[in-house]
């Protein structure tokens, strides 16, 4: 058993056997210029200090043997899994399935739609393709999860009040537990991001915990012996 301490609102303690790290949409279109996240007025700077933690936590999970499901989000290249109501939304300056500069925006297979090449899935990682902003709408992370016996969640990625959220809401009503790694989320809006954080810890936890990533990688590091209650 791990134990991560000093997360919010309480310690949180996970078996790393039935944890899973999942990293949400570190993706081209959302992290580099001239993609859907800049088409939307955006500052794609603002999520690039998730990077290096993200990249350092990595590092440790694969070591320590925990499943990395990475999602990346995006649409069929007719766009038929993409709703009118999600494509006319917005008024950016490019629309889903334009053409830009790493190609058709926020369409699979197109380069910008892939991850970054900082955070690139190892061999076997499973990489979740979403049409939506929650992780587990339309595809099998479920089932996925269920069938690896993972029941807590290490999230990360971006952004934190859209697919993170949203991700996390899903994934407590699924049953998992979730701990939100504030220093590996990121958002263009650095109060949303905050706020974001505080209504996921709030309430008693009431989606999850939050804490940073050296806390859990600690954590990782010195595994507790967990005594079944007798
Ligand atoms: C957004 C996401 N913000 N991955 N997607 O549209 O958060």
């Amino acid at each position: 058993m791990s134990t991560v301490a000093a997360a919010r609102p309480t310690p949180y303690s996970f078996e790393p056997a039935s944890t899973a790290l999942l990293v949400i949409d570190m993706q081209r279109d959302f992290l580099e210029p001239g993609g859907f996240g800049e088409s939307l007025g955006n500052d794609v700077g603002q999520l690039r200090r998730t990077i290096a933690p993200l990249a350092a936590l990595l590092a440790d999970v694969r070591a320590a043997g925990l499943t990395v499901v990475h999602t990346r989000e995006g649409h069929l290249p007719d766009l038929s899994d993409c709703p009118p109501a999600k494509l006319h939304r917005g008024a950016p300056s490019r629309r889903i399935g334009d053409p830009g500069p790493n190609g058709r925006i926020l369409v699979r297979g197109e380069y910008g739609h892939d991850i970054i090449d900082e955070l690139t899935p190892l061999p076997g990682e499973p990489v979740v393709d979403k049409p939506g902003k929650g992780a587990f709408h339309a595809t099998d992370l479920d089932a996925l999860l269920r069938a690896r016996g993972v029941r807590s969640l290490l999230v990360t990625g971006v952004t934190t009040e859209v697919c993170v959220h949203t991700t996390v809401r899903e994934a407590n009503d699924r049953g998992y537990e979730c701990l939100v790694l504030a220093d590996c989320v990121g958002s263009y809006f650095p109060e949303f991001h905050r706020v974001g954080l505080d209504m996921i810890a709030a309430q008693g936890g009431i989606f999850g915990w939050v804490a940073d990533s050296p806390q859990a990688r600690a954590a990782l590091a010195t595994p507790s012996v967990s005594h079944p209650s007798s």
